[in-house]
């Protein structure tokens, strides 16, 4: 997309944010790829290349082979772990002040928006650094673990998983309700950084467009979203968000 093409969309998308008090904003993986985590498709780089992440990241995957799929997501927390918010998620958090009703949802469990400030948050997908007991589907406390035996076990003696939204597995119902009536009343959506294909969240912008809000996607590529976007901003999260709130 040209320069000025990209300036001139960036001026019409802050000219609906002005007009707007009901604000839904959906983040995938891209918002956290200038953090140095790689997104969910593109993840799968070295020892981890042979595998296919939905797989991993399933019931079934963890029961067929419980140390492969925690290894993984050890290997995944150590990265989210020395990880820091970079600026899409610190212009996020200084947004949310500018609306009547902001909701950020986000489909990434690296918590990066809360970390940078975000305080009107649904993560959709659960938390990577939280431990659950994989039959209770409790909080599992780290102290309660002997973090050297992989995976843990919970006290109850079954195994300890991520608390994570598994392929296959049901978002929790209060977020996700949270999430789809906020898209039905908003002005505008805004769509971050996400392929737009993994359900239920990526609904979220449909329900939007039913309810006649603007739909704006930033991303680096087209996405599944893109063909309903009615403003379309090609770039990186951490470069075209602080365009726009310099524009706000
Ligand atoms: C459910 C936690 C029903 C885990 C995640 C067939 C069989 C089984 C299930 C299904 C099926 N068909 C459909 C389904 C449903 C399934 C689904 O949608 N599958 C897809 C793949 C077709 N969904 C589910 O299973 C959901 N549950 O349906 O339950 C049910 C109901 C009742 C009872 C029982 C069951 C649960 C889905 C949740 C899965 N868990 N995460 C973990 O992380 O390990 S989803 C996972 O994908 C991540 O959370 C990730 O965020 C998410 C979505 O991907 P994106 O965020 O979009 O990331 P992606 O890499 O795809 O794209 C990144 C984008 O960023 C790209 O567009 C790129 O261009 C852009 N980008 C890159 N860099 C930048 C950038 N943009 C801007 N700036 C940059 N710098």
């Amino acid at each position: 997309m040209q320069q000025a093409n990209i300036e001139e969309l960036i001026k019409e998308a802050v000219e609906k944010l002005h007009r707007a008090s009901r604000v839904v904003v959906l983040t995938g993986a891209g918002v956290s790829a200038e953090c140095g985590i790689a997104t969910f498709r593109d993840a799968q780089t070295g020892l981890w290349e042979q595998f296919n992440p939905q797989e991993l990241a399933s019931p079934d995957g963890f029961r067929d082979n419980p140390k492969l799929v925690w290894d993984w997501y050890e290997y995944r927390r150590e990265i989210v772990r020395s990880s820091s918010p970079n600026p899409a998620h610190f212009t996020l958090a200084a947004l949310e002040d500018r609306f009547e009703k902001f909701l950020l949802v986000t489909q990434n469990v690296d918590e990066l928006h809360k970390r940078a400030g975000s305080r009107n948050v649904v993560e959709l997908h659960g938390r990577i650094l939280e431990n659950r007991c994989f039959e209770e589907d409790r909080l599992v406390a780290d102290e309660e673990l002997d973090l050297d035996i992989t995976p843990p076990r919970c006290p109850c003696g079954s195994y300890v998983r991520p608390g994570v939204v598994w392929f296959g597995e049901a978002i929790p119902s209060a977020p996700l309700a949270e999430a789809f009536a906020a898209a039905r009343r908003c002005e505008v959506c805004l769509v971050i950084g996400t392929s737009g294909v993994v359900q239920p969240a990526a609904s979220i912008p449909m329900l939007a467009l039913r309810a006649g809000a603007c739909i704006i996607e930033v991303n680096s590529e087209e996405s599944a979203i893109t063909d309903i976007s009615h403003i379309f901003l090609r770039g990186k999260a951490g470069v075209i968000l602080p365009e726009i709130k310099k524009l706000s």
